[in-house]
């Protein structure tokens, strides 16, 4: 097949994909944003677009990826266009979305995202890096010294290339121009994200200087949000697909669910997009929202991640259409609805069903062993605080500790059939080098030496 043009331009795009409702070059940049993956594109980025459509603002977002050129390389020959392909029942549809304005990859231009960051013209600058990339020690409550990122900007904090280094250094060079703050938004599923990062970069300026620890503790806005739209990483056939439907060469195409939430609390002292335009709900307590996802969505998903995998499904709809694992998905839902309290205007049975669904989706294309990633970041929000309300309340604790059995199971790395397989876990030398001292064939040795993992499950 003949290499179609490439996508550059609003213009160029075939009927019946929808186009943004605003021309891109008539609004500047206002938001950073850091780990400009998947989830960002098909997340915030769609709400940004809808905000520019609705009210315009120069709002648009300069991405910024810490460690790979990737998409650097997808997106800045396409003036940061890219079509979001969304997949429900029916037919997919296409949308290009025009509210990236350029991508810098941080690793090949050092300092250029400290200098995005520091220019007055932006007022937010917002996350999705993932739990591991931030180093904070959730269960000391402050920095993990012992994460390379944290550690290597520790020692030159001039130069940072860490997620807490680099906000730090920009608050850093802002207060010393004069420029007020940026508003800190992290959008990782993460308990209470807002304040949980607050604690991480003041006590990251703490060890730098502490009249900056001071200044940003009363200075900086650190809202907290639920992000929530489920969006597999692209396949090859996901961009072939973006071809045929756009007529045009699209590298940077995502794909993703018609579900999309976004609740966020509501301070931004610089301003903000209209993201009400997109169906963003602005509340005062954003945590019993977050709880709520992180226990029941993201929860069974990991339990049906390990579960599916281990039982060899490669996609979470396959390991839905498992009657056993089914029902064990409605096991789950409805312990993790029983921890949570109740929340105004949300029936958690219909929430529960529409995860489900969700799951359910035959489009999307959901690998087991995506989500099974990062085990050791994931569990303490998503399984194990749950139990410990369970006990508290005197509940059924059983579907905590069957997910967090699989996720042990897991952790031996092989399949029943002595297929090996790599944890991808930023613990996965610590889990490997404890498992080789014990009989992987006695289930007490293997969950002693994992529950021994310090920072992971709850002081006995
Ligand atoms: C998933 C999430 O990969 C994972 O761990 O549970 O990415 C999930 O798809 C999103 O949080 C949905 O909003």
């Amino acid at each position: 097949m003949n290499r179609l043009p490439r996508l550059v331009s609003v213009d160029d795009i075939a009927a019946g994909v929808r186009r943004p409702a605003y021309r891109p070059e008539d609004h500047a940049a206002g938001i950073v944003h850091l780990g400009i993956g998947a989830f960002h594109r098909a997340h915030q980025a769609v709400y940004t677009d809808d905000a520019l459509a609705a009210s315009g603002g120069d709002w648009r977002i300069i991405g910024v990826s810490l460690r790979g050129t990737a998409a650097a390389d997808a997106l800045n020959p396409q003036n940061g266009l890219y079509t979001l392909i969304e997949r429900g029942e029916g037919e997919a549809s296409g949308r290009i979305i025009a509210s990236l304005d350029r991508v810098i990859a941080a690793t090949r231009k050092p300092g250029a995202a400290l200098a995005a960051m520091t220019d007055p013209a932006i007022r937010i600058v917002s996350l999705t890096v993932t739990e591991k990339a931030y180093g904070i020690d959730r269960a000391a409550g402050g920095l993990d010294e012992s994460h390379s990122a944290v550690a290597y900007d520790l020692g030159d904090p001039r130069a940072p290339s860490g997620v807490l280094g680099l906000l730090v250094e920009a608050l850093r060079l802002r207060r010393e121009a004069g420029t007020p703050p940026f508003t800190v938004l992290c959008c990782d599923n993460l308990p209470d994200n807002g304040a949980l990062l607050r604690l991480g970069v003041v006590d990251f300026a703490s060890r730098v200087d502490p009249g900056l620890a001071a200044w940003i503790e009363t200075s900086v806005a650190f809202p907290a949000t639920m992000v929530d739209r489920i969006t597999p990483a692209v396949t090859p056939a996901a961009l072939a697909d973006t071809a045929r439907m756009t007529g045009r060469d699209d590298q940077a195409a995502i794909e993703t669910e018609v579900f999309t939430q976004w609740v966020i609390e509501d301070h931004f002292p610089q301003g903000r997009p209209n993201w009400e335009a997109g169906g963003a709900i602005f509340v005062a307590d954003v945590a019993p929202y977050e709880r709520m996802k992180l226990r029941m969505l993201n929860g069974t998903h990991s339990m049906l991640a390990y579960a599916g995998f281990l039982a060899g499904h490669t996609l979470v709809r396959d390991a839905m259409a498992d009657p056993a694992l089914s029902a064990l998905v409605t096991r789950h839902l409805k312990a993790a609805a029983a921890t949570l309290a109740p929340l105004p205007g949300i029936d958690l049975t219909a929430y529960a069903a529409s995860l489900a669904a969700r799951f359910r989706n035959p489009s999307i294309a959901h690998e087991t062993y995506q989500i099974a990633m990062d085990g050791t970041e994931k569990l303490p929000q998503r399984l194990l605080q749950p139990a410990l309300v369970a006990m508290e309340q005197r509940q059924d604790i059983r579907p905590f500790a069957f997910a967090v059995a699989c996720w042990m199971r897991y952790c031996l790395g092989r399949t029943d059939d002595g297929v090996a397989y790599a944890l991808r876990d930023p613990r996965e030398q610590h889990i490997q080098a404890a498992l080789a001292r014990v009989d992987t064939r006695d289930p007490a040795a293997i969950a002693g030496t994992l529950h021994a993992l310090p920072g992971v499950f709850p002081a006995p």
